[in-house]
């Protein structure tokens, strides 16, 4: 490939010239913002234990009341990307939060996504447009942008959450803000039983809620059971892997990131090829072993990982009679919207 001429190479007076006039060459920086082949990333392969953090997280509980928090967030920051930043990718941020019993965190509405994956606790519940969404252990609760939410906790022990949230790309279009609200009433029913029986789905002349999210939590009883039961009656398939999607529409639950559990079947040991998207794992149940590039992290139960795109991963379950559970979020939706999605094999 053809070297440029670089900045260097050109006249002092030149240089200001332009700067006096808000104009930069473009052939120094070209190489920079298209290299050959691959693109740059700031996205590093990283993994965070929650054993590790969860003692930190505790002490925030200590430290921080929940009225001077709104929201008591550790947030899982990639250092490729400078830790102030708060992103684990281009496009995702990732946050632990807690939320101690009798606590409450007020009710507010913003432009970024976000979703939950419940990490430990019980008791504790986000009020997401006037449905009251139990928070257990492994459920994926949704909060698409613009829906009013809150958390309230009726237990009796610490509840633990890992939020995922576009709000890296959200921000970057300057389109990022919050509204705050009041206490909302709850005004109905979880929908999540609505749509719980696969093949059926509320009729479309009489049920149908045209909502951009008919089904707002995902309880993991139901989705693990999907796993065992693809597991069981496909042995021979490639991956067991399910996609949380919008049930009216089948298409991904969310615009910008895309949501799936993964069961690794005893034993095995799986390789998604490289594709565009960053990608991020978060381990519900089990042990294991991810492979990114160069790297190689052990994903005990909670832990949770990130992998930038344009490499491959290799999952390997380190039970030889037990499966592993993993939960995935990427920017697949995104990429695929903008026509930039990229698998290579
Ligand atoms: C947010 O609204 C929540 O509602 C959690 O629990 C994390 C991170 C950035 C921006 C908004 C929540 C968030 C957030």
């Amino acid at each position: 490939m053809q070297e440029l001429g670089r900045l260097e190479d050109l006249p002092e007076s030149y240089r200001a010239a332009l700067t006096a006039q808000n104009l930069v060459p473009l052939w120094p920086s070209l190489r920079a913002v298209l290299p050959p082949g691959k693109p740059a990333r700031r996205t590093q392969p990283i993994c965070w234990s929650y054993a590790e953090l969860r003692p930190l997280l505790m002490q925030a509980g200590e430290l921080t009341p929940i009225e001077k928090a709104e929201r008591r967030v550790l947030v899982l920051a990639n250092p490729g990307h400078g830790l102030e930043k708060m992103q684990a990718s281009s496009s995702i941020y990732l946050g632990m939060q807690l939320l101690l019993p009798g606590e409450w965190a007020p009710a507010h509405r913003h432009t970024p996504n976000a979703v939950r994956m419940i990490v430990e606790g019980e008791g504790a519940y986000t009020t997401v447009d006037g449905q009251k969404c139990l928070m257990n252990r492994g459920d994926l609760i949704l909060t698409p942008t613009g829906f009013w939410h809150e958390h309230g906790h009726d237990g009796e022990e610490p509840v633990v959450w890992l939020d995922v949230l576009d709000l890296p790309l959200v921000y970057y279009l300057e389109t990022s803000y919050i509204t705050e609200g009041k206490a909302q009433l709850v005004t109905h029913e979880a929908s999540e039983r609505a749509y719980l029986r696969g093949g059926v789905v509320p009729s479309p002349v009489f049920a149908r809620t045209n909502s951009p999210c008919p089904m707002m939590r995902y309880p993991w009883a139901e989705v693990r059971a999907a796993l065992q039961a693809l597991a069981d009656s496909q042995p021979k398939i490639d991956a067991v892997q399910v996609a949380y999607v919008n049930p009216e529409t089948g298409a991904d639950c969310q615009n910008i990131l895309g949501f799936s559990a993964l069961m690794l079947r005893p034993g095995e040991t799986l390789t998604l090829p490289a594709r565009s998207p960053a990608m991020v794992m978060h381990q519900i149940e089990g042990c294991s072993e991810v492979v990114i590039g160069d790297h190689r992290f052990v994903l005990a139960e909670a832990d949770t990982c990130c992998a930038p795109g344009y490499l491959p991963v290799t999952l390997k379950n380190r039970s030889a009679d037990q499966p592993a559970y993993a939960f995935l979020a990427d920017e697949s939706p995104l990429h695929k919207k903008l026509g930039i999605y990229e698998v290579r094999n």
